[in-house]
């Protein structure tokens, strides 16, 4: 008897804001890219991708939904992705033959995001990475996170970050067929109870330059990106990893914006130029460094995806100064949106 049931497996995948960027790739059809990363990944009650994934040999076709509108699947991220699920789903049922053959069914997919898509937010980090899990839950696939990473790398690079809550490292990894450019954990949010961050939303409009097309524009023309990916970030990541894990907010406040500011830079650096950042997003900056030199210490850290929207980390004895802050020091050049931010906690899964 032909198997009609319909399978289906949902989840929920978190954003990660990266403190040390990736921008740049050494192949673009794998998402390799040309230096190492590490985020944080932020509370899911307040920013998250909700994706279910159903097969069934009824269907007729692979589809997406986002937001309640299709989307094209024949994209070479979407095929990729598919292609590798369903391969290690295939090996599953070649070792176990009495499983359902969902390695050859359609799938279809839909995804819910609850923040803006494409203004800067990740949303392509939690997408793909939610897009994964789903399958890989429909599929009972026995994979690490770290392996699922390979292949939410291949969606999107940041996404390999998002299979894991807390302090994540995308090791950028040497090979050609990128069997060793994954995501692994540095630290879990428990180990860091004190950071908090806030999301200063100045747009949700969707940006202007795609990160995938913007990177590579700055990989053939800036000067200054060969210095950061291979002088700078490095030695960074080291930084970073042990500010971590001597939970020293200084050195990593330090390095966030230190980070933040050059990546901005090569995008300046770029033939055209890209400004993701606009006055209200220079003015932010502006005030997190007058607070920080009033306070005599780092009491906020901003850092800046490719979009205007401020993500500012601290430590919770500061909150009401930095909430504070974000109220009213910005007020007379935001005041059409001030008080429009999200305070948002790492968190684990
Ligand atoms: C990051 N960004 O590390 C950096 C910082 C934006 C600025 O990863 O082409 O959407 O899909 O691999 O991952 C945004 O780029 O690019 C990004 P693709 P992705 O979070």
């Amino acid at each position: 008897m032909t198997d009609k049931k319909i399978y289906s497996a949902s989840t929920t995948a978190p954003v990660n804001i990266a403190v040390v960027k990736y921008w740049g790739k050494r192949s673009v059809k794998l998402n390799l890219p040309t230096n190492s990363s590490l985020s944080v990944t932020l509370s899911q009650a307040d920013l998250k991708t909700h994706t279910t994934a159903a097969c069934s040999s009824t269907f007729t076709e692979n589809s997406l939904w986002l937001n309640g509108e299709a989307q094209d699947v024949s994209g070479a991220r979407q095929t990729a992705c598919f292609r590798e699920l369903k391969a290690l789903r295939k090996k599953l049922e070649d070792a176990n033959p009495s499983l359902p053959k969902m390695s050859e069914y359609y799938v279809h997919v839909v995804s819910e995001n609850n923040f803006p898509t494409a203004a800067g937010l990740a949303s392509s980090a939690a997408g793909f990475a939610a897009l994964v899990r789903a399958i890989a839950d429909l599929y009972e696939l026995p994979e690490s996170p770290t392996e699922l990473s390979k292949i939410a790398r291949q969606g999107s690079g940041s996404a390999c970050r998002s299979l894991f809550g807390g302090y994540v490292a995308w090791e950028m990894g040497q090979a050609v067929d990128g069997s060793d450019s994954y995501a692994v954990e540095v630290a879990p949010a428990s180990h860091w109870p004190e950071m908090k961050a806030a999301i200063l939303v100045v747009s949700a409009a969707k940006k202007s330059v795609s990160s995938t097309a913007g990177m590579q524009a700055t990989v053939n023309t800036s000067a200054l990106f060969t210095h950061r990916a291979c002088d700078v970030v490095p030695k960074r990541m080291e930084a970073m990893k042990a500010a971590i894990e001597n939970r020293d907010f200084e050195q990593f406040a330090a390095h966030t914006m230190a980070d933040s500011n050059q990546f901005h830079a090569v995008c300046l650096d770029t033939t055209p130029p890209i400004f993701y950042m606009n006055d209200v997003s220079r003015a932010a900056i502006r005030a997190v460094e007058a607070l920080n030199t009033h306070e005599g210490r780092v009491v906020g850290a901003y850092t800046f995806d490719a979009g205007p929207n401020a993500v500012i980390y601290y430590q919770e004895k500061d909150e009401e100064k930095i909430l504070g802050f974000l109220g009213t020091l910005l007020a007379p050049e935001v005041a059409e949106w001030a008080g429009k931010y999200a305070k948002v906690t790492p968190e684990g899964y």
